[in-house]
């Protein structure tokens, strides 16, 4: 398939006014007619209409009520005798397609016996034929007819406007949708369902009716997504100024779908995953998820349906802009600071362990594409979480107020259009016409065109005799497919100083500038290199930079160990503070990967120690910190991931970085022993399961100490904590501790994992969402001599494993080979042969989620030797396949690039 390019885009020749769509539901054969008023775009030199249409058969065309002529040009379907004139005229088209087969999940699919859709981003095409493009906005009017007794419920976007009986035991029911839309918003869902309900009245005053359709038994599971879309309506007015525009809005659960959730217009479909929660099914990480994927999902209501995209290269104008929406509405939910640096270290950490291999990789691309070949592959952390943090960047530039002013601003010139990322940055500029964003608007834009994680390098001078610091600050960007030169990108970078020997936050002055002194700036940051001079200063500051992460960048600073530790035990910034014990560890962890004198022994161990005794202090200092947050040293004291490490290396043994992780894991399980006891007997649940952070963070600590002592046990051959872990396995009430306590025996490789396993699985057989925890957990085990790849094979034997849901195909198949390197990265290349395996496999039946897969090996090319061929070999044996589909071609080509 040929590249589709950002410079080749064209307006629409054709409007596309009115829709009238009826559906005859059968899983075998749905007929769709599509009744449309069609109209020329004056402003555009005439053509003929060419409607896109895939897996469709075709019965009839009309124009104005009479036959006419067409022809197929591949998959289009072309029309060129259409009536001259700037009138109107109506195009009926009918067509069948077959619901049950549709294994791909895009278009009309049926899951467990309800019938879903999934249109974006060009799935509409698969429903009906259509302009399927996002500027193509049109009115819809939807009536649905099935079987009564199998398809009670049926619905659509907008409003129910008429339903009844029709001949044959069928019924049916007629929706219109009162916002114009783009088809990719359409939605419909008919089946057996019920809906937990509830009535909302707005700020403005209107009754809303929220509803969370599920299969009959789930209803139970309902409340905390119902409660995360109430705040999600009340967050969005209360700080966007932004109402619900529907009577009713509706959440619609199926366990069969490509990704998380889909924002149709009122009727948003979910992977039943981000909404079915009970404490003794779902997870603490569950609920939260929920809750960000609920208000991500509503919040497109208007970044993304009232505003929408002009084509698919500006995906992150509502992708990347709805991200930061719903970061910002879990860390406004979360309330207290300490919460807020939790939730921020999390999004930072997803954003360099994802997104920042991919910009490194073959895969790398701006945040507003040049060109792609299958759309579905761009639905990227680049576009996604890179393009959050450049919205965050613009919100900080211009203040909270600021940015509001500028949303307001937005919507305001553009409700109801498609527009481009430049419209939005533009707007938010435009209300802020004297902010440092305004000031360098065109430089500004570059983290849209320009791929690539940049550097900033930060070197520090104290001159005694000035009692004056210098921090210099310099950018660079490396190279990335198709673009080899960069310029200069426009970084803001929160900085502190502190007091070396007391760790006290320093007045931030600069040589010449006179005014109110603070203890936290930010620099912008637009040349390639810029220093500044801070004066007042008796002693050498250690300067705190990049404070709450405030660019996507990556920082280079040569800090010592001590100044580490100063920041680690003082930092008035909680983002700095976690970063300097991440840096601290991950130092050491590059010194054993490269120190050849640190051998591992036949047991693949370490033998000696390779944490310094003062990091092993220092996190001790943290655990036992009465003043900080369960959440936030639980962050503290997990190790920088196996991925992450891998990240900081040019060339990669993924064996030696998970051995060195190891050993260091142990060493602080073991040096550790009676501050992890006295963290797990101090944080057990008082009374009922709540998810808020602060209990949530008292568990996960409470879960990491059982952890972390399950280690030593096993090291010391102590049979008394496994013994605890299957005790608090057993009995524990809620999901998060009895996950913990399994996830414990199993990573430690206790005899008891196994009995434990079992029991897991015949107390949730019945659970699907749970049911892929337990295949998750063992497929993302450690490896203890190869052992992890014939547990998958075996896995994928179980009764309970189907390839053709994607929740399940990714519990064990991205487990392992995304989430285990460990495991994965076998010298003799078995893993990847497994991996080549599945993606050709799965491509079959669903290319987009067999897309998400062959991007495991992205970043083979940093990997040593024999891993490197090995890798190389798999890729090669995918790419020669002559049947793939355009997602996986593209992106096994651009690795072999
Ligand atoms: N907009 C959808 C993603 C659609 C993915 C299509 N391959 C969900 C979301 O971002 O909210
Ligand atoms: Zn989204």
């Amino acid at each position: 398939a040929p590249a589709i390019h950002r410079a080749d885009y064209q307006a629409p020749a054709w409007w596309i006014d009115t829709v009238d769509l009826t559906f005859d539901l059968d899983p075998a054969k749905t007929r769709v007619l599509n009744k449309m008023r069609l109209r020329r775009n004056p402003d555009v030199a005439a053509q003929p209409l060419r409607l896109d249409g895939e897996a469709l058969n075709l019965a009839r065309v009309m124009v104005n009520g009479g036959g006419t002529s067409f022809k197929m040009d591949g998959n289009q379907l072309v029309l060129e005798n259409l009536p001259e004139g700037a009138e109107p005229f109506d195009l009926e088209i009918f067509t069948t397609c077959a619901p049950a087969k549709n294994t791909q999940l895009m278009g009309l699919y049926v899951s467990q016996g309800t019938f879903f859709t999934q249109c974006e981003a060009e799935g509409f095409r698969r429903i009906t034929y259509f302009l399927d493009r996002p500027d193509v906005m049109a009115s819809y009017a939807v009536t649905l007819r099935a079987d009564k007794a199998q398809y009670p419920v049926l619905l659509s976007n907008g409003n129910l406007v008429d339903s009844g009986a029709l001949e044959d035991g069928r019924h049916f029911a007629k929706w219109v949708d009162p916002h114009k839309k783009p088809c990719y918003l359409f939605a419909l869902v008919a089946g057996k369902l019920v809906a937990r309900e509830q009535k909302i009245k707005s700020r403005s005053g209107n009754d809303h009716l929220l509803q969370v359709y599920v299969r009959p038994g789930d209803l139970g599971k309902t409340e905390h997504a119902m409660n995360a879309l109430m705040h999600s309506v009340t967050w969005d007015e209360a700080r966007f100024g932004l109402p619900l525009d529907l009577e009713r809005f509706m959440i619609v659960a199926t366990s069969d779908f490509n990704m998380g959730a889909m924002e149709n217009k009122g009727l948003n479909i979910f992977n039943t995953k981000y909404v079915l929660a009970s404490e003794a099914t779902a997870t603490d990480t569950d609920f939260a998820n929920i809750e960000s994927v609920v208000g991500h999902e509503y919040f497109h209501n208007w970044t993304g349906n009232r505003v929408t995209c002009r084509d698919w290269f500006q995906l992150s104008l509502k992708e990347g802009l709805t991200v930061f929406r719903d970061q910002e509405f879990s860390q406004d939910l979360a309330g207290s600071p300490s919460a807020r640096a939790v939730k921020r270290i999390e999004d930072v950490r997803v954003l360099r362990t994802a997104q920042f291999p991919e910009d490194a990789g073959p895969m790398a691309h701006p945040v507003r594409p040049d060109s792609y070949i299958e759309i579905n592959n761009f639905y990227t952390v680049t576009i996604y979480e890179k393009g959050a943090e450049v919205v965050r960047m613009q919100h900080n530039l211009v203040s909270r107020e600021g940015f509001a002013k500028g949303m307001k601003l937005y919507f305001e010139r553009h409700d109801g259009q498609a527009v481009t990322c430049d419209d939005f940055v533009q707007a938010i500029a435009d209300a802020n016409p004297l902010s440092p964003l305004a000031q360098h608007l065109p430089q500004f834009k570059r983290w849209y065109s320009q791929a690539g994680t940049p550097r900033v390098r930060a070197t520090g001078h104290y001159d005694a005799a000035t009692r004056s610091y210098a921090l210099t600050l310099s950018q660079s960007c490396a190279p990335t497919p198709g673009q080899s030169e960069k310029q200069p990108f426009v970084i803001p970078v929160e900085l502190g100083l502190i007091d070396a020997s007391t760790g006290a936050a320093l007045p931030l002055q600069l040589a010449n500038e006179a005014g109110a002194v603070t203890t936290s700036r930010v620099v912008v940051l637009t040349e390639a290199s810029q220093t500044l001079t801070f004066t007042n200063l008796d002693a050498e500051p250690v300067p705190s930079v990049l404070r709450g992460f405030s660019a996507p960048v990556v920082l280079d600073i040569e800090y010592t160990d001590a100044q580490l530790l100063t920041l680690l035990a003082h930092d008035a910034d909680a983002f700095n503070r976690w970063e300097a014990g991440q840096r601290l560890a991950l130092r050491t962890a590059i010194h054993a990967i490269a120190d050849s004198e640190q051998q591992t022994g036949a047991h693949g161990r370490f033998d000696r120690n390779i944490l310094s005794p003062e990091f092993v202090e220092a996190m001790r200092s943290v655990l036992r910190n009465p003043a900080l947050d369960a959440a936030f040293k639980e962050l503290v004291l997990t190790l920088p991931s196996e991925t992450y490490i891998a990240e900081q290396l040019d060339v990669v043994d993924p064996q030696r970085i998970h051995a060195v992780r190891e050993a260091m894991r142990e060493q602080l399980a073991l040096s550790l022993q009676p501050d992890w006891a006295w963290a797990w007997e101090q944080h057990q649940d008082t009374g009922g399961y709540r998810p808020d952070p602060v209990s949530s963070g008292r568990r996960a600590l409470s879960g990491l100490a059982l952890h972390m002592l399950c280690i030593a046990a096993q090291r010391a051959g102590d049979g008394v904590w496994p013994g605890k872990a299957y005790q608090r396995f057993k009995v524990a009430a809620n999901m998060t501790d009895r996950f913990n306590a399994l996830t414990a025996l199993v990573a430690s490789g206790s005899e008891l994992a196994a009995p434990a396993l079992a029991r897991f699985h015949t107390l949730f057989k019945d659970e699907p969402l749970v049911i892929d925890k337990w295949f998750a957990l063992q497929a993302g085990a450690p490896d203890r001599a190869g052992n992890v790849l014939p547990t998958v094979r075996q896995l994928l034997q179980h009764p309970d494993f189907s390839l053709k849901n994607p929740n399940r195909a990714r519990s064990v198949i991205f487990s392992y080979c995304s989430a285990n390197p460990g495991a994965f990265h076998r010298a003799d290349a078995a893993g990847y042969v497994f991996w080549s395996d599945r993606v050709i496999e799965l491509d079959a039946l669903n290319p987009q989620v067999a897309a998400r897969l062959a991007r495991a090996l992205d970043r083979w090319k940093k990997l040593a030797e024999p891993w490197r061929s090995g890798a190389r070999e798999a890729i090669a044996r995918v790419a020669a396949r002559p049947d793939l589909s355009n997602d996986v071609r593209e992106v096994v080509t651009r690795a072999l690039a």
